[in-house]
């Protein structure tokens, strides 16, 4: 894959092949992504997954749209974060399609940039939430439906669900019997279903960022302060609380998402505290009550889906994340399937800092 960068993809950016380095970069679930180093700059390029991204050119819009909202609300004083931003080709496009050989974006790097996969600290924690808060708030009077759908109900509980229950009718590599246990626990959890129904069509619609891990969120590692939101390949319309859910999801399990120490695996209740502060120290004031008080749901929401779609790709036979070894989706789903259990233990102490 390297030499095919050098040789074939770097040509369109006008990138010498000699004296350049290309080496992987991150820990992306689906995109290949690289860091680019020539001696008079560098840049990400990656490699866009088109089984996921089926409409690769559209995802490349909605980021250039966001980066030029966010870099004019950055000059007029109203976003303080750095951007990513495409990096054009020397035809001036967005990307380079090359049909069965990939569809290739490149986007600016973040010199002194540092991310964490686990948080350490409330103050990473609320740093982070901050940042996110910050983000949204700057997009608040953006107009969403300007963004397409990259991909169709991306944060949609029900459908979530259906795709697990047609993993488990096909049951295509025979591995239903060895998890048994928590595909009866994921098709358990009507009541959460049922919950949902009644609060989301009471919610406007925002642009969201929907992929609000801590990796995203990018730290200067010369202070830890906050750098950049990277990733804008699934800021879509829809609705807050799922970025919230996904900020609890990721930053309040001491464990790796994939860790199999599940005795482990809980919700820290201080990092969940700090979360809030730094969220709603941003968005306090742009929430409507419905979508405050929708926050705890999104929580739980966004850890039982990603569990269930963790456990659906395993049983399909890992075609949507990458995997590492054998049964990494099973591991990842069972993890999931836990912090989930913590945050429904915890919900009295938890919700009294919303
Ligand atoms: C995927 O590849 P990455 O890390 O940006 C996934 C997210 C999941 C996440 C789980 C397009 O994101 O929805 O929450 O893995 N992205 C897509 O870690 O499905
Ligand atoms: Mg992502």
């Amino acid at each position: 894959m390297i030499d095919f960068i050098r040789q074939t993809v770097l040509p369109f950016y006008g990138i010498p092949s000699a004296n350049t380095s290309v080496s992987p970069l991150g820990n992306g679930h689906i995109n290949d992504t690289f860091l680019v180093r020539w001696d008079q700059g560098e840049f990400v390029l990656q490699k866009l997954n088109t089984q996921v991204f089926k409409t690769p050119n559209a995802l490349v819009e909605n980021a250039d749209k966001i980066a030029r909202y966010l870099s004019d609300k950055q000059a007029s004083g109203h976003y303080s974060l750095k951007l990513v931003e495409p990096v054009r080709t020397q035809d001036d496009q967005l990307a380079v399609d090359l049909g069965e050989k990939g569809f290739w974006r490149a986007i600016n790097y973040l010199p002194h940039s540092h991310s964490i996969e686990v948080v350490s600290s409330e103050d990473e924690a609320f740093a982070a939430a901050k940042a996110f808060g910050h983000f949204s708030s700057a997009l608040s009077e953006f107009d969403a439906t300007e963004l397409t759908d990259v991909i169709a109900q991306f944060h949609h509980l029900p459908g979530r669900i259906e795709q697990l229950q047609a993993a488990v009718a096909a049951d295509s590599q025979s591995r239903v019997d060895s998890c048994r246990e928590w595909v009866d626990f994921a098709l358990s959890q009507q009541s959460l279903l049922d919950e949902l129904n009644g609060v989301s069509p009471k919610l406007p619609l925002r642009t969201c960022h929907n992929d609000t891990k801590i990796n995203n969120m990018l730290f200067d590692k010369r202070d830890m302060s906050s750098l950049a939101i990277i990733d804008l390949d699934t800021c879509m319309k829809g609705h807050l609380m799922y970025d919230f859910g996904d900020m609890v999801r990721t930053f309040c399990s001491p464990e790796e998402e994939d860790s199999t120490v599940l005795e482990n695996v809980r919700v820290r209740e201080s990092v969940f505290a700090a979360i809030c502060r730094g969220y709603l120290s941003e968005l306090g004031d742009v929430l409507s009550r419905e979508e405050r008080a929708s926050l705890w749901l999104g929580a739980r929401v966004i850890c039982l889906m990603i569990g269930v779609r963790f456990l659906t790709d395993h049983l399909n036979g890992d075609v949507y994340f990458h995997i590492h070894h054998e049964n990494h989706n099973l591991e990842r789903a069972a993890n999931q399937f836990t912090l989930y259990r913590s945050l429904l233990e915890q919900e009295k102490s938890l919700t009294s800092y919303l």
